[in-house]
């Protein structure tokens, strides 16, 4: 059985349904200047390092015809989906809804809240738009998992403590397989990346498992090559 070499335990491939690539939130609002995380005082460029490992693990995915699943944390601009108690949430910064450098803050289709250019999602490729934190949350994630006969979820984007981890943990509730892979996702925080990989991957992988890019490449590619 063709397997990742993953922690704490090696990573078994399905064989007879699919395994998807989970690309959370690289939003322009996280990841750039001007945008919420930069107003909110972060060092943006700890979530730009990981720009071209997801890059390459996106055209990985994209050569394998293997499905890819991009979300956005996004409001609607009435802020109708957006409840009190997220809207209210932090002090001294920017606020949902705001108007910020790259337009009003995780509102839909502000240039703020789209997906950074270097990995703009195809026509054919799942995006995902979520009012919360998880991607199961109000959405139609996990119909369109079950329709496509996905099981198996490699996680990646940011930021590995919030978004990253609380899909992960929702897809683990689920039932499904989750690694995060770890130079493809990252905090403002360096810290809560490591101690959120070692929660998720704890107590014989209580949530899921943990590899590197290529780890998985290398898993991925021979794979291919031999069904080809
Ligand atoms: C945050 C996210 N940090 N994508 N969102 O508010 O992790």
């Amino acid at each position: 059985m063709p397997s990742i070499a993953a922690y704490p335990y090696d990573y078994e491939l399905p064989t007879d349904s699919k395994l998807a690539l989970v690309i959370i939130d690289m939003q322009r609002d996280f990841l750039e200047y001007g945008g919420f995380g930069d107003a909110l005082g972060n060092d943006v460029t700890q979530l730009q390092s990981i720009v071209p490992t997801v890059k390459k693990l996106l055209e990985t995915f994209r050569s394998l015809n293997l499905p890819v699943i991009h979300t956005i944390e996004a409001h609607t601009a009435d802020l109708s989906d957006c409840p009190p108690s997220k809207l209210n949430r932090g002090k001294g910064g920017l606020k949902i809804g705001d108007q910020g450098a790259m337009g009003r803050i995780l509102i839909a289709g502000e240039d703020g809240n789209n997906i950074i250019s270097e990995l703009t999602p195809l026509d054919n490729e799942i995006v995902i738009i979520k009012p919360g934190k998880g991607a199961f949350c109000r959405t139609d994630l996990e119909s369109i998992l079950q329709k496509e006969n996905i099981t198996h979820l490699l996680f990646t984007g940011v930021t590995t403590e919030v978004c990253v981890q609380t899909t992960m943990r929702e897809a683990n509730d689920r039932g499904y397989e989750c690694l995060i892979i770890e130079d493809g996702t990252a905090s403002y925080f360096p810290e809560f990346k490591t101690s959120t990989i070692e929660m998720l991957c704890a107590q014989g992988g209580i949530i899921g498992w943990s590899a590197n890019s290529k780890q998985v490449i290398e898993a991925l590619v021979p794979q291919a090559m031999a069904i080809a």
